[in-house]
């Protein structure tokens, strides 16, 4: 119990989150009867029971459905300042966000209401608790490399709001290199780089997304433990895994919380990281990742404090904010 009080009061920072995963059944009614949108549930009881995942792709499916509703720069404003008011409540001082750009523009939405809303909620959360930001641009890696250049060029005027630009979506047959030459483009732009690897693909897929598009951070990377090599590379740079552990039972990635590689990874000298990833899906925020792990595993003070470490080191800040924060 006073291992739990530490791990939910200690400052983190918190490094994968998909904002539209953060939309409670709740909000997600309001908006749709806000914006006369029709939802194929009938009810939010209804709709949460759809909430029983199989894989990646069951959760996919709901999670585009739910993004439906989100069609003003309010909408997007109320979406952020829900989770921000979460984050806050886990003593979150750091967030760094993901939104998928496509899945709105191909709906008409526009990139000023995506942007605008998400960035005036991330300004208030700085004017009122002193919270730090970063807002990450994720790919669809179903879609063509041609659309994320689309994509990319629609998001020219907003980079000064994005610090980074990310992949995610369905892993299987989408492998990193698909995606090298619009990578290689934010490259050049000055974006940092992060890509979802090693959560239903596999080990190899981890590996080019270090080779072929240069990320700084792997978002999930659990399957590397499959490869020996692949961790001592892992291990020797010191990259950072985004791992969220609520996330990896509810999509099956592993049976039940016992089984969750996370205390393997810290074994083997990895830089670990503990997210929510779409909290309103995966039955919780940070402070409920960080409490299911440490009651499943066998984890005590000096884990807790070397994740709180690591969420700090491994964010997109500079060494005196980071400095600061530890
Ligand atoms: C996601 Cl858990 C996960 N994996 C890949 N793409 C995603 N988008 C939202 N959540
Ligand atoms: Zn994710």
């Amino acid at each position: 119990a006073a291992l739990l009080a530490l791990v939910k009061g200690m400052p983190k920072a918190e490094l994968h989150i998909h904002i539209e995963g953060s939309l409670e059944p709740e909000l997600i009614f309001a908006l749709a009867r806000r914006n006369g949108v029709t939802l194929p549930y009938d009810s939010v009881e209804q709709l949460r029971r759809a909430y029983a995942f199989n894989d990646l792709q069951s959760f996919l499916d709901i999670y585009y459905a739910g993004t439906s509703v989100l069609l003003t720069e309010q909408d997007f404003y109320d979406m952020t300042w829900a989770y921000l008011q979460r984050a806050h409540a886990d003593n979150i001082r750091h967030t760094e966000l993901f939104f998928d750009p496509q899945s709105h523009l191909s709906r008409g939405v526009n990139f000023a209401a995506i942007v605008g809303g998400i960035d005036r909620a991330l300004g208030d959360a700085a004017d009122e608790w002193g919270m730090t930001s970063g807002l990450i641009m994720c790919f669809l890696r179903h879609l063509s490399e041609e659309d994320a250049f689309a994509t990319l060029e629609q998001a020219m005027p907003y980079l000064p709001a994005i610090v980074g630009v990310g992949l995610d979506s369905s892993e299987r047959d989408h492998p990193p290199e698909k995606f090298s030459r619009v990578f290689a483009r934010c490259r050049e732009l000055g974006l940092r780089l992060v890509a979802h690897a090693g959560e239903e693909g596999p080990p190899a897929y981890i590996r080019d997304a270090l080779d072929l598009l240069h990320v700084a951070r792997i978002d999930h990377g659990v399957r590397c433990l499959e490869d020996p090599a692949l961790v001592e590379l892992l291990r020797a740079r010191q990259v950072p895994l985004t791992v969220c552990p609520l996330s990896n039972v509810k999509l099956k990635v592993f049976p039940q919380m016992a089984q969750h590689n996370l205390r393997a990874l810290l074994d083997a000298g990895l830089m670990v990281t503990i997210n929510s990833d779409d909290p309103a899906y995966f039955g919780g925020y940070l402070n409920e990742n960080f409490a299911e792990i440490f009651t499943a595993l066998p984890l005590g003070r000096d884990h807790a404090l070397r994740l709180a470490c690591n969420s700090f080191d491994a964010a997109f800040l500079d060494d005196a904010t980071k400095a600061a924060y530890r």
